[in-house]
């Protein structure tokens, strides 16, 4: 049973969620308007990780007899001036997710409420491994530059990293 104040901040995050899918959406339709097919791959399964964790949410939500409330979304911004621009945003979008997934923690920790507490562990390890992935991006771009060929570069690096994603969900697809 969860208080209240819990299921709102469940439900604040669940819809925090399903904006960083709208984002990293139109995110990939940039880089793929821009002929950045690698990054628009990589961008969109992306997207489909975060309606994953959404959806986690959410089954968490039905599994406590909560119900689970989608509000209106925002829509992403659809212009960046580069694709440094770009993955600074994201960098930056997951750092405030960092930050929403610790208050969250904060409170479960306070009420206390350690089902929830227990649950959101593995939101505490994801967004560290976020952080890492797009700071490596971010590292990459600093490295390489994006003058002349470096983008075509940038765009195989992160084809690359989007192709052992795709492989490891087919692992795990056939590990169930
Ligand atoms: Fe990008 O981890 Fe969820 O939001």
């Amino acid at each position: 049973m969860l208080s209240q104040a819990m299921i709102d901040r469940l439900n604040e995050q669940i819809n925090l969620e399903m904006y960083s899918s709208h984002l990293y959406l139109q995110m990939s339709s940039w880089c793929a308007y821009k002929a950045l097919e690698g990054c628009a791959t990589f961008l969109s399964q992306h997207a489909d990780e975060e309606m994953m964790h959404m959806r986690r949410l959410l089954n968490y939500l039905h599994e406590t007899g909560a119900l689970a409330v989608i509000g209106g979304m925002q829509a992403p911004p659809h212009y960046f001036s580069s694709l440094t621009e770009l993955f600074e945003q994201i960098y930056e979008h997951e750092q405030s997710i960092t930050r929403k997934i610790n208050d969250l923690v904060h409170l479960a920790n306070t009420e206390p409420d350690y089902s929830t507490l227990q649950f959101l562990q593995w939101y505490v390890a994801e967004q560290h491994q976020e952080e890492f992935l797009f700071k490596g991006i971010l590292d990459k771009i600093n490295l390489i530059g994006t003058e002349g060929q470096g983008i075509f570069f940038i765009d195989r690096e992160v084809s690359n990293m989007a192709a052992n994603k795709g492989k490891e969900a087919t692992a795990m697809t056939a590990a169930q």
